[in-house]
């Protein structure tokens, strides 16, 4: 017998070469498109295969044609081949989907890796803190982790669509976004219920590049805007930075606690003693959403909230029912003005900075500041 288990004959040449022309023909019929039919994909099944396809397997676990041609151009021409690809086979939409779908499976590796590398943020109960910033939607089976400053009030309103307290979210005040969005939070169930909510529902969250956080938190808490500088809370808060970091503060200054300088908001930051005070909209992030605990499914940024945002809707299925709003939140402040702020700052105070914000940057993979 022969390998191939066949009579070891004269005819055996003969006969290995109907087999290569009968692989031929099959192979020809393998068009790797047929993988990626568009009809197949939607929704979980989607988000499963992404990686079979990013890695280039074939149904038969034979190269494919673009398999062939990536390992050609040296691993290079991904992109050119997608595009290739999407020549009627595969539409724009899904496309965005199997991009999306891979950004947010990488972001979740990251996170789960940073937090192997630093196990104390997995140890203990999910604080209060988080379970006060945590918004659930028992329709839909959604819990929000709202950071203040990353296109919360945008998912405020998201939320209140889909949670039918408003038919749009077009409209929604800031304040009733805040104060009326109708939401429980994690902390007011109890704790059973608690458990089973983390445990079943889809969770998200959304970070930001902290330095920039900090610097937004203070143009709109203390550097000029009159609408926030009357909310008693904050006032509170700059009074106190006035009274501890103004020398020469003027009784006017002490009483009102008005236009505290850049200045005097780092040497606040940078205090390590005002620390266990901080207001959650400049409290590490991952004190305000424990990301190392709660094993979130949607990883979102300010800086791709769209994509973020058209990612997570569609994929929950719920993009009919609720458009994320565009424009005023996720203006982020230009380099420049960024630049401005930051070049002003101490190496020391900057060092110090970085200490303390440090793991957020770490944990949503954000790259150290070059001025650092
Ligand atoms: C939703 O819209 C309809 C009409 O378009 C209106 O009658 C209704 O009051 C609205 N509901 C809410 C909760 O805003
Ligand atoms: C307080 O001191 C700063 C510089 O240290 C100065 O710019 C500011 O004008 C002073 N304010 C008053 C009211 O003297
Ligand atoms: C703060 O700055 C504004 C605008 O520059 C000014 O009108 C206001 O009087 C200042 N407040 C205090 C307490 O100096
Ligand atoms: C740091 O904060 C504490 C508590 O608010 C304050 O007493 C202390 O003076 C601050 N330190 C500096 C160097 O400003
Ligand atoms: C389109 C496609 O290939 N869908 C498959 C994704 O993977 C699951 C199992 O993980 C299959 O059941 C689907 O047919
Ligand atoms: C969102 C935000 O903080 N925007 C600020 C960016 O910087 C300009 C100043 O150039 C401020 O006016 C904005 O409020």
């Amino acid at each position: 017998m022969g390998v191939c288990g066949l009579p070891n004959s004269k005819l055996l040449p003969l006969f290995c070469i109907l087999c290569l022309i009968v692989c031929i023909l099959k192979w020809t019929d393998i068009k790797a498109p047929t993988i990626f039919k568009p009809t197949q994909i939607s929704g979980q099944q989607h988000r499963v295969n992404v990686s079979h396809s990013q890695a280039g397997t074939s149904l038969d676990g034979g190269p494919t044609q673009q398999q062939t041609e990536f390992r050609k151009n040296g691993g290079e021409s991904q992109n050119a081949l997608q595009k290739e690809q999407d020549n009627g086979e595969i539409s724009a939409p899904d496309e965005f989907m199997e991009q999306q779908a891979v950004v947010q499976s990488e972001r979740r590796r990251h996170l789960r890796e940073v937090c192997s590398n630093h196990p104390e943020l997995s140890q203990g109960s999910i604080n209060a803190i988080t379970l006060r910033h945590m918004f659930v939607d028992d329709k839909y089976k959604i819990l929000f982790c709202s950071v203040p400053k990353t296109a919360c009030s945008n998912w405020k309103r998201v939320l209140m669509v889909l949670g039918g307290v408003r038919n749009q979210t077009a409209g929604i005040t800031l304040t009733e976004a805040h104060m009326e969005n109708k939401m429980k939070r994690l902390i007011q169930l109890s704790p059973a219920a608690r458990k089973y909510k983390l445990q079943t529902y889809t969770k998200f969250m959304y970070a930001r590049q902290p330095f920039r956080r900090i610097l937004s938190a203070y143009l709109d808490k203390f550097g000029g805007k009159a609408v926030y500088r009357q909310e008693q809370h904050f006032q509170d808060i700059a009074k106190g930075i006035m009274k501890r970091y103004r020398k020469n503060a003027t009784t006017r200054d002490l009483q009102t606690g008005e236009n505290i300088t850049w200045y005097e908001w780092m040497a606040y930051l940078t205090n390590q003693t005002e620390r266990v005070g901080f207001d959650s909209h400049w409290l590490e992030i991952h004190k305000v959403c424990s990301p190392c605990q709660v094993n979130y499914d949607y990883l979102g940024k300010l800086e791709t909230v769209d994509d973020d945002a058209r990612y997570m809707l569609t994929s929950l299925e719920v993009q009919d029912k609720a458009n994320f709003p565009t424009g005023d939140e996720h203006q982020t402040n230009s380099s420049q003005v960024y630049n401005a702020y930051f070049g002003q700052v101490t190496k020391t105070s900057l060092q110090r900075l970085w200490e303390l914000y440090k793991l957020d940057f770490e944990l949503f993979g954000y790259d150290k500041p070059d001025f650092l």
